[in-house]
């Protein structure tokens, strides 16, 4: 009987568990990324973008980062870590409206960040772009988050 509560527990443990999705991105040194967008549902609770950067350039030549923000703050969160300088990896620093970056890397190096999903908002549009100079205008994307409750609730709807 005790065996049984302990197998139960453990079965609900590991379902409360962090569920954390594995997203890798590709950087080239005709400043662009390879994805055009990037998605995640709502199982998982975590992300973790990996920024491979596959170019031969050095970071203050060709550097990129990867950064998660609202689509509506891509403009000014870029103009902002433009002033920032490579020193910041041009982000302005401690900016709220950054939900997750990576570091600025050159050719052959990558970089990770892990952030919750839990900061996300339902139903508003993120982008992810690179900050340094001159190629977040090119080097974006979109970032489609799904909650799993949207698509529950749209069926509900349909019915
Ligand atoms: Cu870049």
């Amino acid at each position: 009987m005790k065996l049984l509560y302990i197998t139960a527990f453990l079965l609900l443990s590991h379902a409360a568990a962090a569920e954390v999705c594995k997203l890798t991105i590709n950087a080239t040194d005709q400043m662009r990324f390879e994805q055009q967008s990037l998605q995640v549902d709502g199982q998982c609770t975590e992300v973790e973008v990996t920024l491979h950067n596959l170019g031969n350039l050095p970071a203050n030549v060709m550097g990129h980062d990867w950064v998660l923000t609202k689509t509506a703050d891509v403009t000014s969160v870029a103009n902002a870590g433009m002033e920032a300088g490579l020193a910041n990896n041009y982000q302005p620093k401690g900016d709220k409206r950054i939900v997750a970056a990576t570091t600025i890397i050159g050719g052959g190096e990558s970089a990770s960040v892990r952030f919750s999903t839990a900061q996300l908002e339902a139903g508003t549009s993120y982008s992810y772009f690179c900050s340094a100079p001159g190629h977040y205008s090119i080097m974006k994307g979109h970032f489609v988050y799904t909650p799993a409750s949207a698509s529950a609730v749209a069926k509900n709807e349909s019915k």
